[in-house]
């Protein structure tokens, strides 16, 4: 190789490979100098850049060989008007880890600078960002896709940047041209609260874990046999005894409407809808315990912090079951922005199928007046819904219940689908025999496994333009700790997230599980306790 012509990475230019390796040493002893200005123009010193390892990949990614962009003391951040929260999310990351000034202005110049703004060319999520020599510049039809493409900025800088405390640096991104949107509309994770409950603190932290990987859609799954998580005005005891345990005999706990207002925020902020769920009519006995009325023989049962499922029914014949669930879903649609009320109807084992349809009947309706589309699992197909609907796929066929057949029930009366397929997409499911959380009735799922299905080509009569997006549900009967959500849901929930967005002819996992392997080092300094498959090549060091 000695004396063959190589590309200069500043100028373009072919030149002997000596000077490489003087400019190389040069590269090497602005490393160890924390904070030097890149210098830029024709004596632009190279800087070791790792390859864009992008997840969810974009739709479009061009590099720039020889070209690259770093961050100085001296940077600015640009955040034309209309950009949202892209701006200020963006500094708030980039301040922590790097110790840099990064001023955050509506206006500015075009070199040294990070630029957001709004373009007429780009539609919905979708974002362009070119990173050159000179400055960053991130264009979007919204400020969602500003924030969208925000996480591509993150992901194409050192791990090291997600680091909560300062680092060293150098800041070096390598020169890109992406140009970004996503598969389907709906990316979204679950987080079950009712089984363990979890804090606002906790939420918002899974929020931003989510957040890095483009989910848009946090559903919240608030009341279960084991706890009502939600203060309701007019029925107390639903979260003060209702709440009070978990599975396992744990103390419990709920959210405030203070609290739920706050998670609800707090997820806008990052362009991420919530989807509140009220379980029924199975999976109520917390709210059965803490209301005599509400039961049939008029007896409240005891409070129950097991693990089965379907023990448990509302009254279907009696007024006083859509009295409680008028003012419940009503006041979470007050407080959701998002078009979104999910009502459950998961295994519903001690409701007769006439009940069930009943109870579907009559929550249809109630969803509808105050204003927002019904979400239900895919059971709720069984009973009469209103076009527009969403039914979430997960019980694939097995035994007597085949999920295929009510997703396509609900299909043909016009709603879409979100694909959750259990066998797939659980992250609570273990990942091999040994995994030490979880549970295994829908199979091991390894990270491979998480990642290799097609969400049109999943369900017999469910074709891609029926599909609305993809879900990762986090049912948590063995999770308490944050610790415990990290291990379950990473590196599965990237897997799920790139399914719904990048383009299916565009995903190998040859290719993904190396730009998996990327975020390892990125998981490891913020921390999040994350499941070292061995299907995956994590860097050593
Ligand atoms: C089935 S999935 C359930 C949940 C459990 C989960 C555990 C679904 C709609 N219902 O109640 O938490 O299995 O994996």
């Amino acid at each position: 190789m000695a004396g063959s012509p190589r590309t200069d990475p500043g100028t373009g230019r072919a030149h002997p490979g000596r000077r490489v390796l003087a400019a190389a040493a040069v590269a090497a002893a602005l490393v160890a100098v924390p904070g030097v200005p890149a210098s830029a123009g024709p004596l632009h010193t190279p800087r070791p850049v790792a390859p864009p390892r992008l997840v969810p990949a974009p739709a479009s990614l061009r590099t720039l060989p020889g070209v690259s962009f770093t961050l100085t003391r001296h940077t600015r951040i640009v955040a034309r008007p209309g950009s949202g929260t892209a701006g200020s999310y963006l500094a708030g990351i980039l301040r922590r880890s790097t110790g840099y000034p990064l001023p955050l202005t509506a206006s500015g110049g075009s070199r040294d600078v990070i630029s957001l703004g709004l373009s007429g060319r780009e539609k919905g999520e979708g974002y362009r960002l070119d990173v050159t020599r000179a400055s960053v510049r991130l264009e979007a039809g919204s400020a969602a896709g500003l924030f969208r493409g925000v996480q591509t900025l993150r992901q194409l800088l050192p791990p090291a940047v997600e680091s909560p405390t300062v680092r060293p640096g150098p800041w070096t991104m390598p020169g890109v041209a992406v140009q970004d949107s996503p598969r389907f509309a709906w990316r979204g994770t679950m987080l079950d609260v009712s089984r363990h409950f979890f804090t606002v603190k906790q939420v918002e932290r899974y929020i931003d874990l989510a957040a890095l990987y483009k989910i848009n859609t946090l559903h919240l799954h608030l009341s279960d046999d084991q706890g009502w998580r939600i203060a309701i005005n007019g029925w107390p005891r639903l979260a003060a005894y209702g709440g009070s345990t978990a599975v396992g005999g744990g103390k419990g706990g709920y959210y405030t409407q203070a609290d739920y207002k706050a998670i609800v925020r707090y997820a806008a902020d990052r362009y991420m809808n919530v989807v509140p769920e009220i379980d029924g009519p199975s999976h109520t006995n917390a709210a059965l315990a803490s209301y005599a009325k509400l039961n049939c023989d008029d007896k409240a049962p005891p409070l129950y912090t097991g693990t089965e499922v379907g023990f448990s029914s509302w009254c279907i014949a009696k007024p006083v079951t859509y009295e409680l669930l008028n003012d419940v879903l009503g006041q979470l649609a007050e407080m959701t922005p998002g078009p979104y009320l999910h009502i459950g109807g998961d295994e519903a084992h001690s409701t007769t199928p006439a009940d069930y349809a009943t109870f579907i009947g009559k929550l249809g309706p109630i969803v509808a007046k105050h204003g927002k589309k019904m979400v239900g699992w895919n059971e709720i197909g069984a009973g009469k819904i209103a076009p527009g609907s969403v039914a979430q796929y997960w019980n694939t066929a097995t035994g007597s219940e085949d999920g295929t057949q009510t997703a396509r029930d609900a299909v043909a009366q016009g709603a879409k689908v979100v694909m959750s397929p259990a066998n797939r997409a659980y992250l609570d499911m273990k990942y091999d025999e040994s995994t030490p959380l979880g549970q295994d009735w829908a199979g091991l799922i390894e990270v491979r496994d998480s990642y290799e299905w097609d969400p049109a080509a999943l369900v017999d009569g469910v074709a891609e333009k029926d599909v609305l997006g993809v879900e990762a549900p986090l049912w948590s009967e063995t999770l308490v700790t944050n610790d415990d959500i990290d291990y379950m849901a990473f590196p599965r929930l990237p897997s799920i997230a790139e399914i719904g967005w990048t383009p299916q002819s565009q995903r190998t996992w040859s290719d993904f599980r190396v730009r998996l392997a990327a975020q390892g080092p990125r998981w490891s300094v913020m921390p999040v306790h994350y499941y070292r498959s061995p299907q995956v090549p994590w860097p050593t060091s």
